[in-house]
């Protein structure tokens, strides 16, 4: 089934049409076996890269390809649906480039073209083992000492932890609390940035993220972006963004359970007739396709509003919430409507199982979501 699209450009619906081509043509043949080995998929970054996709919505001017975000979500969304750990990547490292395009200094910013071209991947490390939900706790030191800050402390669940080539570090130079925390750019061979082995994840397993100890790390003083202790809003405003992928990450992967669903109960025969003329099942898939399209609608409105410049931080977490539990209750009914075939590995739905539930735990889990919408309502 074709998603009715509303696109702002003639540009856009362009875009639309080269990423399906590279999600049937380059990530649809991939996905099943380096999912199933574990195998990182950094070529078929280098492709997504080269075809322009890994610096969408920042300006042309710095190197990026000025597409709003409304444009952008839908391509990660066409991405999420051949193979979510891909749009993951783009939207992450899309998140990583976020600091330095808004709060970058002159001469950091001359490295934008680089970070937005496609040859480069980025990371972001804010979480820590001991300080998830609670970003503000993190204890990752930076000190002065000469021409550096010296890096000391470990980073959590870092996607890309290991692979990429730039890293955004939240770390501690000041008090405790969130004025205390600032935000460096370092590169990935710098001395001292340690990955550790990649974790054993439930899905994703083509992109397992890592901690990163930081052992004396040392970074150029010119790699702090933004003013000291100007860290923490950095990261948020960061991820108020960065949540918008993961909804359309979430949206995409949920389009694809919903069409997988739909074309197995149209060729499924039980009881003489396919199983998708029994009203039982016609209906769960007709509350899976609702429950997408009210996840798309809340995404775009969020983006919109994003677009206008205006506030948007509410609707990102609201629109980051729903996407993504509508991920994980439309990939469950999509075993359902499978029946046994949806829980092996030939068809896969067991996959996109298991691979939503994280989004309902990255870039703030849905109670921190929960917790951005509430304090909204509850704060004069
Ligand atoms: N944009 C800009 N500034 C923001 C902001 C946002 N979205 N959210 C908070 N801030 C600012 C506040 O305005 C406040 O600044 P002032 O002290 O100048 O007023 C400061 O940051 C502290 O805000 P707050 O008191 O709300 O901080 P909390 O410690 O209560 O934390 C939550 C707020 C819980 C929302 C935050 O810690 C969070 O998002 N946690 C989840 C982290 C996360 O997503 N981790 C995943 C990592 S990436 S996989």
């Amino acid at each position: 089934m074709t998603v009715e699209r509303m696109l702002p450009t003639d540009e856009a619906y362009e875009l639309l049409g080269l990423t399906k081509e590279i999600a049937d043509g380059e990530l649809a043949p991939r996905v099943a076996k380096y999912e199933q080995e574990g195998l990182f998929p950094r070529d078929v970054l280098r492709t997504v890269g080269r075809a322009g996709l890994l610096g969408l919505p920042y300006p042309e001017a710095d190197g990026g390809a000025g597409q709003p975000y409304e444009v952008y979500l839908q391509v990660l969304e066409i991405l999420a649906g051949s193979w979510l750990g891909i749009a993951e990547a783009v939207s992450v490292h899309t998140l990583s480039c976020y600091p330095i395009s808004a709060y970058g200094s002159e001469r950091q910013r001359k490295s934008l073209p680089e970070l937005l071209g496609g040859d480069l991947l980025g990371a972001y490390c804010l979480s820590e083992p001991q300080g998830g939900s609670d970003a503000a706790a993190l204890t990752t030191r930076a000190v002065r000492d000469g021409d550096d800050w010296v890096v000391t402390g470990t980073k959590a669940w870092i996607t890309h932890g290991g692979r990429a080539d730039f890293y955004n570090v939240f770390c501690r130079t000041g008090g405790p609390g969130p004025a205390g925390i600032s935000c460096l750019v370092a590169d990935a061979d710098t001395p001292g940035i340690l990955p550790q082995t990649p974790e054993k994840t439930m899905g994703l397993r083509s992109s397992p993220p890592a901690q990163m100890v930081f052992d004396d790390a040392r970074v150029p003083l010119d790699r702090l972006v933004g003013a000291e202790g100007e860290g923490f809003r950095i990261a948020m405003q960061a991820l108020d963004a960065g949540r918008l992928g993961i909804a359309a990450c979430a949206v995409g992967l949920a389009q694809a359970a919903v069409d997988y669903a739909a074309g197995y109960a149209r060729e499924r025969i039980q009881f003489g007739r396919a199983i998708a003329e029994f009203q039982g099942v016609g209906f769960i898939l007709a509350d899976m396709a609702t429950q997408v399209s009210a996840a798309r609608a809340l995404l775009l409105n969020a983006a919109r509003l994003k677009d206008a410049g205006r506030p948007f931080t509410v609707e990102a977490a609201k629109a980051k919430l729903f996407a993504t539990d509508v991920a994980m209750r439309v990939t469950t009914d999509a075993i359902q409507v499978l029946g046994g075939a949806g829980y092996v590995s030939d068809h896969p739905v067991e996959r996109w199982f298991r691979e939503a539930k994280v989004l309902q735990i990255v870039e703030g889990t849905n109670q921190i979501q929960r917790l951005v919408i509430s304090r909204s309502l509850t704060r004069g």
